[in-house]
C-alpha cells in the first residue's frame, strides 16, 4: 500500500520535471520560414502557435532575429537556417539586431 501511495505522489512530480520553459505550446510539426534576401526579411502569413519558424540566411552576411522587446536574440551565420523558439500567439515586431533597420513583423495565430 505504501509503494502505490509512493507512486501516485511521483506522478504529478514527473509531469512537472518533464516540462520546460515552452511547455504550454504543443507542437504542431510544421514548420514555416523566414528568409532573409538581399538585407530583407520575408515573412510566411498563416504561422500557427506551435509551428516551428526557422530563420533561413541567402546572404552572404551574418543576419540575427530579434523580437523588439529583446525577449530573445538569433544569430543566423551566412547561408545558414537555424530554428527559433516556439512562440505564443501574438504579434511580433522584430529586427536584425546587427542592421537595425532590417525590420519585420511575425504574426503568429
Ligand atoms: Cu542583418
Amino acid at each position: 500500500m505504501r509503494s502505490v501511495i509512493a507512486a501516485l505522489l511521483c506522478l504529478p512530480l514527473v509531469a512537472a520535471c518533464g516540462s520546460s520553459s515552452s511547455a504550454e505550446i504543443v507542437s504542431t510539426g510544421k514548420t514555416a520560414e523566414i528568409s532573409i534576401t538581399n538585407f530583407v526579411f520575408a515573412v510566411p502569413e498563416n504561422v500557427m502557435e506551435g509551428d516551428l519558424v526557422q530563420l533561413k540566411n541567402n546572404d552572404s552576411e551574418a543576419h540575427n532575429f530579434m523580437p523588439l522587446d529583446d525577449s530573445f536574440s538569433i544569430d543566423v551565420a551566412a547561408g545558414e537556417t537555424v530554428d527559433l523558439p516556439l512562440l505564443e500567439k501574438g504579434t511580433y515586431q522584430f529586427h536584425c539586431h546587427i542592421h537595425p533597420d532590417m525590420m519585420g513583423t511575425l504574426v503568429i495565430n
